[in-house]
């Protein structure tokens, strides 16, 4: 191989690895113009009658996909809402929850997603109402941000 073949090798290479570059630089881009519209999902986990993060941040009015994973071998429920809305579900006799999408039966082993905009900012809470699970902990802060 002559000097000149070599530095033919090496400046297709530079090619190469510039148009790479290039590629990954416009698959930025793309990822962060879709970043304005929605948010990452965010995902929780439940194990041991407990929510994994107990503390979520989202940003207001924009849609935020929550995944939830039920990893326990009972059902569970993430409510999500202010005070008024707890107050109801504790005191409440309903068996399902409709199609709210922020009101989500989660059944054993099952994982389940929810699509939310919440419109205002403030502090809410997330929490499972079946029976004795509030008061044995399974209970999350949700803080939207302004
Ligand atoms: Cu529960």
């Amino acid at each position: 191989m002559t000097p000149v073949h070599g530095r033919t090798a090496a400046a297709r290479w530079i090619g190469v690895a510039l148009a790479v570059v290039a590629l990954v630089a416009a698959g930025v881009a793309v990822a962060a113009a879709a970043g304005a519209r929605a948010t990452a999902p965010l995902e929780i986990g439940i194990r041991y009658s407990r929510f994994s993060p107990d503390r979520l941040q989202v940003p207001v009015g924009r849609p935020v996909t929550v995944v939830i994973h039920n990893d326990d071998p009972i059902d569970h429920e993430w409510i999500v809402g202010d005070e008024e809305v707890h107050a109801r579900h504790r005191d409440g006799t309903e068996a399902g929850h409709g199609d709210r999408t922020t009101e989500v039966t989660v059944p054993a082993g099952a994982v389940r997603r929810t699509t939310v905009v919440f419109d205002r900012p403030g502090t809410l809470r997330f929490v499972c109402h079946l029976p004795g699970h509030e008061a044995y902990g399974m209970a999350g802060t949700l803080v939207v941000t302004p």
